[in-house]
């Protein structure tokens, strides 16, 4: 824990307040602290707050087995920490609780997904990544929370995390009450759809925890399951990350498999399709956010400009968003993908062509795949 007094500390703070019944009267001190934490989570922008204790044992299995099954690919830092991910004690001792957030993203300016999916000039860039990136925003804004509380209770113990760390944040979710994991195998709230970033607080404090998780309301629906591009959701919970446009585009740094080129279409950056189609997602609310307002054009962007972006422009551009961290190399190689895939034209062509003698291997065996497939079209 980065700071840290101790838990007698802070568990006296709530004692001293309280008088016989002790137990009643601590918890309903305690209590009392949570509506004031959830009040300041949304004055800071969060959705939804909600708090777990740290026993995920029952999503273990199933971790190490999507493990075990390679289905993490070249994600190393899935595998790295052992048990560290599935036991928040091992990550941060004296860990009691988690506090969980969730943060709605959805741009509502954004250019509709279908309309983008259907013009294949253009890119298609995820919605989570269209504006800001969200580490830091997530992660300064917890501290924030953090500090709040620290004025009201004194000094305990603490580490913030968003997505970044050793950190199982989709069953912690479920466990703290934001929502259920849909068979898309995203956290999916009832009134809020899944359009939104995860967050956590482990702490010592002895705060009261949810007690009423989200039933799950997938139903008999499939309609993620059959719409993913790839066949990425093997089963129901079930990814197979090395067939998702998400891994392909973003985490993989060698090239796209083959098999995969003519699916991505023209995603360029991460894929929404599986919640696009999920039902729960008309009950989306957009994220009113501006730092997650969408920049540069991003959502409807035509292939041919980003394609034309030199290394410097791309990381001037690209200065404060998640995308800069696949780097001007990868950015190219997915654009090329896109374009092969593209209609045919004599533009597109010369773009590729005239891109080549610079580009590194990789870039070049794409280019010559997106060349290849645009002479081969009817
Ligand atoms: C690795 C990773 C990826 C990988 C793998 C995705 C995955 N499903 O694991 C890739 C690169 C593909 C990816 C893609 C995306 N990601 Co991602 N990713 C992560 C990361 C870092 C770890 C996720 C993880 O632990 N995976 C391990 C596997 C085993 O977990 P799992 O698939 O959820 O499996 C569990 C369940 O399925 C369940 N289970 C298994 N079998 C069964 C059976 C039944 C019957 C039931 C009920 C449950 C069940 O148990 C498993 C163990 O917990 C988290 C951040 C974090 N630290 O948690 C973000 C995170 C999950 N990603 C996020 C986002 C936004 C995305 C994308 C939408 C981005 C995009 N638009 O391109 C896509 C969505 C793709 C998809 N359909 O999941 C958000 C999700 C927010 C939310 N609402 O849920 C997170 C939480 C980041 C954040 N802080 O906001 N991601
Ligand atoms: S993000 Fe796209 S590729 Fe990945 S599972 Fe969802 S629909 Fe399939
Ligand atoms: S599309 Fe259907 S099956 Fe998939 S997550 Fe949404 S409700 Fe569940």
């Amino acid at each position: 824990m980065s700071t840290r007094d101790n838990n007698l500390s802070q568990t006296k703070s709530f004692r001293e307040a309280s008088s016989p019944p002790l137990l009643l009267k601590e918890e309903l001190t305690a209590a009392q602290f949570l509506v004031d934490v959830r009040r300041w989570a949304v004055e800071l922008g969060f959705s939804q707050l909600g708090v777990s204790d740290t026993d995920l044992s029952n999503y273990e299995p199933a971790f190490q087995r999507w493990l075990d099954n390679d289905h993490h690919g070249e994600m190393n830092y899935m595998a790295k920490h052992g048990t560290k991910r599935s036991r928040p004690a091992e990550l941060e001792p004296g860990t009691i609780r988690v506090i969980s957030v969730r943060m709605d993203y959805f741009p509502p300016e954004a250019e509709s997904i279908q309309r983008v999916l259907g013009e294949k000039n253009l890119g298609l860039i995820s919605r989570y990544a269209t504006g800001r990136d969200y580490h830091k925003i997530i992660r300064k804004r917890l501290q924030k929370l953090v500090d709040r509380m620290r004025a009201e209770v004194g000094e305990f113990g603490y580490r913030v995390f968003t997505d970044s760390a050793p950190v199982l944040e989709k069953p912690l979710a479920e466990k703290a009450g934001l929502g259920w994991m849909g068979k898309h195998t995203n956290v999916i709230n009832r009134s809020a759809g899944s359009w939104f970033f995860l967050g956590e607080i482990y702490t010592d404090l002895p705060l009261p925890i949810n007690t009423t998780v989200s039933e799950n309301h997938c139903g008999s629906c499939t309609a993620c399951i059959d719409i993913c591009p790839t066949q990425a959701i093997i089963a129901p919970y079930e990814l197979d990350a090395r067939r998702c446009i998400s891994y392909l585009t973003i985490e993989l740094k060698t090239a796209i498999p083959v098999e995969f080129r003519k699916a991505i279409g023209n995603h360029i950056y991460g894929c929404d399709d599986c919640q696009l189609v999920c039902p729960w997602n008309r009950f989306a609310k957009a994220s009113d956010e501006r730092d997650f307002a969408v920049r540069h054009g991003l959502d409807a962007p035509q292939l041919l400009d980003l394609f034309a972006w030199s290394e410097t422009e791309f990381l001037k551009k690209m200065e404060g968003s998640p995308i800069r961290r696949i780097g001007h190399s990868q950015w190219l190689r997915n654009i090329a993908v896109a374009l092969g895939n593209a209609p045919t034209s004599e533009k597109i062509i010369n773009a590729l062509t005239s891109r080549r003698p610079d580009a590194n291997k990789m870039l070049q065996e794409h280019i010559d795949w997106a060349l290849d497939s645009l002479t081969k079209q009817p």
